[in-house]
């Protein structure tokens, strides 16, 4: 078993979306480990998004994650990285296969919907950026 991070982004949450990705998380085989619901400051989501702080949209893209609450939740399940990355769809919603979670709920390339780690090793880091380890012990 692998756990991943997702985070159900503002645009989600804003419509009433939250339920519905977790429904559809659910359905894909993803147990939920850990959920919260909290609206991200300037500094944590500069700090969660630091990786792109030299990208020409890290400015818009802080700004979009701290214009509401978000989500995050930790996720588990075979192969949950890949798996997730693999439900969520391509970046850009509009380029999201149909069915994907970007397809049905984002609208375009920051409007996406919902966020999940790319590689164990960021699945890891990030889950540890919101939950702490005891939270995170597997219930069996
Ligand atoms: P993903 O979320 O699919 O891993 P990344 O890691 O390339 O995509 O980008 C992180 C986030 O930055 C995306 N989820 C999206 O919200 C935003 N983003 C990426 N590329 C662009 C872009 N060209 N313009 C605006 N926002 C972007």
């Amino acid at each position: 078993m692998q756990q991943t991070l997702a985070i159900i982004k503002p645009d989600s949450f804003a419509a009433g979306n939250a339920g519905n990705i977790l429904a559809h998380l659910e359905k894909e085989g993803f147990k939920i480990r850990g959920l919260r619901v909290l609206h991200l400051s300037e500094a944590q989501a500069g700090a969660f998004y630091a990786v792109h702080k030299e990208r020409p949209f890290y400015g818009d893209l802080v700004k979009f994650m701290t214009g509401g609450p978000v989500v995050p939740v930790a996720l588990e399940r075979e192969d949950a990285v890949t798996h997730l990355r693999q439900v969520m769809g391509a970046t850009d919603s509009k380029k999201a296969d149909a069915g994907t979670i970007r397809n049905l709920y984002g609208t375009d390339i920051e409007q996406n919907a919902i966020h999940g780690s790319d590689s164990p090793e960021n699945a890891a880091i990030e889950l540890g950026f919101f939950f702490s380890k005891a939270d995170l012990i597997s219930a069996h």
